[in-house]
């Protein structure tokens, strides 16, 4: 009997909301995955933003595989997650401006190299990567 079905962001909702659990529960191993719930994709990565109340991400580059996705936690302050290099946004996501505590999903699905940066904060240096492998 097939199990019941639900909507895609209704599953990447509760896949991060069991992702923030499991982050908060497995402190020391934020590299740990997190297990899919109902097919949502599985958030490989975490990233702290503004650790701190300082201006930077942590880690700065951090790697998944195609189809999976990065969670970015706000620990202090007013800050974004911006897709781009050298401070231009590239369209290819933004969390717009977002004041802790809050969370950021963003699932990859192409491989490649996803340089960002925080809006406010990118001339102070506040830049990360995404690295996507197969
Ligand atoms: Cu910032």
């Amino acid at each position: 009997m097939p199990a019941p079905r639900h909507s895609r962001p209704l599953a990447s909702a509760l896949g991060a909301a069991l992702a923030l659990a499991l982050a908060t529960l497995t402190a020391c191993s934020s590299s740990d995955a997190a297990a899919p719930a109902d097919g949502g994709p599985t958030v490989a990565a975490n990233v702290s933003v503004g650790p701190l109340g300082g201006t930077s991400f942590s880690p700065v580059t951090v790697t998944v595989r195609k189809g999976q996705a990065v969670t970015w936690t706000w620990e202090e302050g007013a800050h974004s997650v911006t897709s781009g290099s050298a401070c231009k946004p590239d369209g290819k996501f933004d969390s717009s401006l977002k004041t802790a505590p809050d969370t950021f999903t963003q699932v990859f699905d192409a491989e490649g190299s996803y340089p960002y940066f925080c809006t406010p904060h990118c001339a102070a240096g506040m830049t990360g990567v995404v690295v996507v492998t197969p």
